[in-house]
């Protein structure tokens, strides 16, 4: 039996971790159909609240199988496996009977689980206590820490899960990109990172991706050492009381 095309529409908030979803369908040759969503004024607006409990992008809308009940799919990690292994015949993921299939699944989480939460954490208390409380040195030291693994890992690897590009890649690129609008983390002394985010950023999937989800993204700024410049009105938000 033939399997049906993909019928994929991906809801995306702009600048925001949604673009890594556009990132794979890129990779995995599907087509998809992009709706974008812009922020209101930081969260999501209305017609985006909608599509899933959460309310929050990346969501998927698969129709391929039942175009009257189509799939709605939120959390960009769920996303990722789904389409890899239900679309794209496990593409851009290792095997099992790979040998660095531990490594895979473990860079492949770390975006999510860790790193991102640790920063997110950081600029939270930052707002909350101000910078000079344990509890934003203790956050600071810990982003600090999650960031020299990763740097670590790509100094000896060319990329997170060993010499090929995988869906772990794809995961963490936003991290060190477009998520510094949202928490600056200069990225100077980590050659490991910086060598990745030129290579990861030369890929045409990268490319065709982030044109037709971001365009107006300045992506050199993104892999910059600096980073790119950050959203006023977010740190205003979370500049708190202090
Ligand atoms: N763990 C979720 C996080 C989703 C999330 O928080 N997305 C942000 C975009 S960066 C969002 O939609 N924020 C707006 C809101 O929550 O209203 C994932 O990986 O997809």
């Amino acid at each position: 039996m033939s399997t049906p095309t993909p019928k994929l529409t991906l809801h995306h908030l702009q600048i925001g971790q949604g673009e890594r979803i556009p990132f794979l369908l890129e990779e995995l040759g599907l087509p998809y159909e992009l709706k974008l969503y812009k922020r209101s004024p930081l969260l999501s607006p209305a017609e985006l609240k909608e599509k899933h409990h959460m309310g929050a992008s990346p969501v998927l809308e698969d129709a391929t199988f039942d175009p009257d009940k189509p799939i709605m799919l939120a959390e960009s990690g769920a996303i990722a496996e789904y389409l890899i292994h239900k679309h794209g015949h496990g593409r851009v993921a290792l095997p099992p009977s790979h040998p660095n299939f531990a490594d895979y699944l473990y860079w492949f989480h770390f975006s999510n689980a860790s790193l991102q939460p640790a920063i997110f954490r950081l600029a939270l208390t930052r707002g909350m206590v101000g910078p000079e409380d344990p509890r934003f040195k203790g956050n600071e030291a810990r982003v600090r820490t999650a960031v020299a693994n990763v740097n670590n890992r790509l100094l000896e690897n060319k990329y997170l899960a060993g010499e090929e590009f995988t869906a772990a890649d794809v995961m963490t690129m936003w991290c060190f990109t477009t998520m510094r609008k949202f928490e600056p983390l200069d990225l100077t002394g980590y050659e490991g990172i910086l060598g990745w985010l030129e290579r990861v950023s030369k890929r045409g999937a990268y490319r065709r991706a982030m044109e037709r989800c971001d365009p107006e993204l300045d992506l050199e700024a993104g892999i910059s050492a600096e980073g790119p410049s950050v959203v006023e009105l977010f740190a205003k938000a979370m500049a708190g009381r202090k």
